[in-house]
């Protein structure tokens, strides 16, 4: 079924395009081929129906990446673009980001290289014969650049690995509120490290559990919110009502600097340090640092570039696992960009809000209503440098609020910069990235109503990419929080 369809798919495209009709064909059938082989191969195994044991199924999920390599493609080609959207669509490529004319980043095996690279070169308009890394070809009326960015995956990967067998992650201090940010942290850590801040500032903390993610484990949500001052108490009549922002990372399991961030933010507005001052006069914050719980600890024990949830979906023919949680909000969900495949790694999943922590989000933000008035969301993901905004659904229109959206976002990035000389990258995520329907953010400011709600992808710009190091664990959160901050500073009061 899933081979037919997508066949039929490249068949309609075929018959629309006309010329480049050979190119077109033969960059079709190396999909084609594609496709079958990784059927075979077990990319996709085959299995029952709904199971949730974890043991033999991941074990093949387990790559090991030897000699695997991340391409940046930038090309302004439209087949080449259309071409690696199928690949990524169905499921054998996985993108570290989305086709986009500014760059897309594509992880690729030494058994797959060849074959993937034919398919891609075979739909630009040179044909194959261009098949030449690190070079461009200027003269064609397409721009084509391919070069290698990370060379050896695997290689940083052990690493890495190395670098965390060296450093283990240190415990929570039994008095509470001890975490360190100059490594990352397992989901045991961050879970106990909340739990005991919880106890530990039980007038400005609480832990809320909003919901379970498919495999049951909890799902949290730190509110930190400052007791009422003196001025506050002793005032008849309040000026202005304190209003919600939510920030949540880790939607996508590999991005892990983004759960850094949000821990530091925790952290920073809970010790009451100098960067959150004021803040917590104006507002109260909602920061879930894991909100794909499944996904993160998958990709600590089996497979460090996972970026879906765990969820396991099988039929008569494929078995794959996890949905793209930021493909599976409810504003114009199952748009461009969201794939149907279960073995795509922007799976869309079965319906808007079909997966549990998603739902989890969405029930809990209903329940609030009435209670909370956001003033603002930001969704952190990794990696780019890009403060956007919605939509990512359409590029066709923008939000109502777009200009004022856009003056806060670059007071964010302007703050951002002057802490480390970070650049960032500032507009709505369908002009800067590409189309991908069914993201948090558009769900925030489409259905919530949120003006202010930004999806920020940290650092870097590819070097590392995922793959970032610890040691730039510290800056990034540094910069971050500070961009945050100077934006949440910038949007007006709201007089009662
Ligand atoms: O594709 C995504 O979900 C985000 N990029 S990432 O590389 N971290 O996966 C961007 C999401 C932008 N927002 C929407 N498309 N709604
Ligand atoms: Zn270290
Ligand atoms: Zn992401």
């Amino acid at each position: 079924m899933h081979i037919s369809t997508f066949a039929t798919k490249l068949i309609n495209r075929e018959s629309l395009t006309g010329r480049n009709g050979l190119a077109l064909f033969i960059n079709r059938l190396f999909v084609l081929i594609l496709i079958v082989t990784s059927v075979i191969n077990g990319k996709c195994t085959n299995g029952d129906v709904e199971s949730r044991s974890t043991n033999d199924e991941d074990i093949d999920e387990t790559p090991d990446y030897l000699n695997s390599r991340v391409y940046r493609i930038v090309t302004n080609s439209s087949a080449v673009l259309s071409s690696l959207a199928e690949l990524y669509d169905s499921g054998i490529l996985d993108i570290w980001g989305m086709p986009s004319r500014t760059g897309t980043d594509i992880l690729i095996s030494s058994q797959e290289e060849e074959s993937i690279l034919m398919s891609i070169l075979s739909s630009t308009d040179r044909g194959k014969s261009d098949l030449m890394i690190n070079s461009s070809s200027p003269n064609s009326g397409d721009n084509f650049l391919l070069k290698v960015i990370i060379p050896n995956v695997k290689k940083l990967l052990d690493q890495q690995d190395q670098h965390q067998y060296n450093h283990p992650p240190s415990r929570v201090k039994s008095s509470g509120g001890f975490l360190t940010w100059n490594e990352y942290h397992p989901l045991e850590t961050i879970t106990e490290w909340m739990e005991n801040l919880a106890k530990f500032y039980p007038e400005t903390t609480t832990l809320i559990k909003i919901g379970e993610s498919w495999e049951g484990l909890p799902m949290h949500l730190m509110k930190i919110s400052a007791p009422p001052s003196e001025k506050e108490h002793n005032s008849t009549q309040k000026s202005f009502q304190k209003r919600g922002v939510f920030i949540d990372a880790t939607i996508h399991a590999r991005e892990w600097v983004t759960t850094s961030v949000a821990t530091w933010v925790i952290k920073e507005l809970v010790t009451d340090s100098p960067s959150g001052q004021g803040l917590l006069d104006r507002y109260d914050f909602y920061i879930a640092p894991i909100l794909n719980p499944d996904g993160y600890r998958h990709s600590w024990k089996l497979n460090r570039l996972w970026r879906k949830s765990r969820r396991s979906i099988s039929n008569w023919l494929i078995a794959c696992r996890g949905v793209d949680l930021n493909r599976n909000f409810g504003h114009e969900w199952g748009g461009q960009g969201a794939s149907r495949s279960s073995c795509s790694s922007s799976y869309r999943g079965n319906a808007a809000f079909s997966e549990p922590e998603t739902r989890a989000v969405k029930e809990w933000v209903e329940k609030m209503k009435g209670e909370v008035d956001w003033a603002a969301y930001f969704t952190l993901h990794s990696y780019g440098q890009k403060w956007m905004t919605p939509w990512g659904y359409t590029n066709t229109v923008l939000p109502r609020d777009y200009r004022e959206m856009i003056r806060v976002a670059r007071i964010g990035t302007r703050a951002l910069r002057a802490v480390h000389g970070t650049e960032y990258e500032v507009g709505s995520s369908s002009d800067m990235l590409y189309l991908a329907a069914g993201g948090s953010d558009d769900w925030w400011t489409g259905v919530v109503g949120v003006t202010y709600s930004y999806t920020l992808e940290l650092r870097d710009t590819g070097l590392w990419g995922f793959l970032l190091p610890s040691s730039q664990i510290q800056d990034t959160v540094e910069e971050t929080w500070a961009g945050i901050a100077a934006s949440l500073k910038a949007i007006p009061t709201r007089l009662v």
